[in-house]
């Protein structure tokens, strides 16, 4: 155990040189990334990690539960993903992303031509503050009219109890979140009609060469486990699988787990079939 004052019998140069043993060995240790399963940004941080070929250790916690966990590991906020590395705590998937260029600088997330480095971050903006959450409503509204279909989306996930009993004793749980996320009937309608105007404007980014490119940046690994989420649901899935978009999500995440069968009212979906001439 620490102590604040020297220890007579120790010189103060090892006490100072197991200090910075124990500082370094924190610094060194393993990265632990908290996250959900099914999250489409803790796939971001997850894709981010892999990129940067840091070898880490993935918690997945159990939604509602989680805002406990986070709290007594010593994070602020309520939401995943959240990263213990390096002595720090960066929680939110874009703040992670500065973080991780900050420490580990190479391969880096931002191109370095200035022009694409801001077109990547007005990307990275869009995919976080207007793609991101209306996937999210979507899918919550979809989980509370189909627990079953939870089973899917823990494949791989180590939550510390069997899946079929967390999918038996959810219900309680996906309605809170569904409540948090608001996700209700009235904002999933209106989240569905802008959705093409998303798509467009995702399609464009990869038509611009913002994204979707051979080497993955910080806009890629924001946008694109959204959209991969989005193809688990039937009901999406044909009008996004076939565009720009959609055929990017597939290169960088040919695999991830979880479907949801169709549960969306027909009449919802009508913006989606004409809303954009790429889907018509
Ligand atoms: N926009 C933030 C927040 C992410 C977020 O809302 N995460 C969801 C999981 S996808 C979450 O933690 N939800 C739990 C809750 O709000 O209770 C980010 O990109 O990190």
């Amino acid at each position: 155990m620490w102590q604040d004052s020297p220890d007579p019998d120790c010189p103060v140069d090892q006490i100072q040189a197991a200090r910075s043993i124990a500082i370094q060995s924190e610094v060194m240790s393993q990265p632990k990334l908290f996250t959900l399963p099914g999250s489409h940004p803790g796939y971001s941080v997850a894709l981010m990690l892999d990129f940067k070929g840091i070898d880490y250790r993935r918690v997945d916690l159990l939604p509602v539960i989680h805002k406990g966990v986070l709290r007594a590991v010593g994070f602020g906020g309520r939401t995943v993903p959240a990263l213990k590395i390096g002595g720090e705590k960066l929680q939110g998937s874009i703040l992670i992303a500065r973080g991780l260029d900050r420490l580990l600088p190479d391969p880096p997330l931002l191109p370095g031509d200035p022009g694409l480095r801001e077109a990547v971050l007005g990307a990275e903006t869009f995919g976080h503050d207007e793609l991101q959450h209306p996937i999210r409503q979507i899918i919550w509204w979809l989980l509370k009219r189909n627990r079953d279909a939870m089973m899917g989306y823990l494949e791989g996930s180590k939550i510390g109890l069997p899946a079929g009993l967390a999918v038996k004793t959810s219900k309680p749980l996906v309605e809170l979140e569904v409540r948090f996320n608001n996700a209700d009937d009235e904002n999933v309608q209106a989240v569905l009609a802008i959705l093409p105007d998303l798509l467009d404007r995702a399609d464009a980014y990869v038509r611009e060469g913002v994204l979707g490119g051979k080497s993955p940046n910080a806009a890629d690994f924001q946008i694109l486990p959204a959209i991969r989420l989005a193809l688990t649901m039937e009901d999406l899935r044909p009008f996004i699988e076939d565009r720009p978009i959609g055929e990017a999500a597939l290169r960088l995440l040919p695999d991830f787990p979880g479907t949801l069968p169709p549960g969306l009212p027909d009449n919802w979906l009508a913006p989606l079939r004409s809303g954009s001439p790429e889907t018509a």
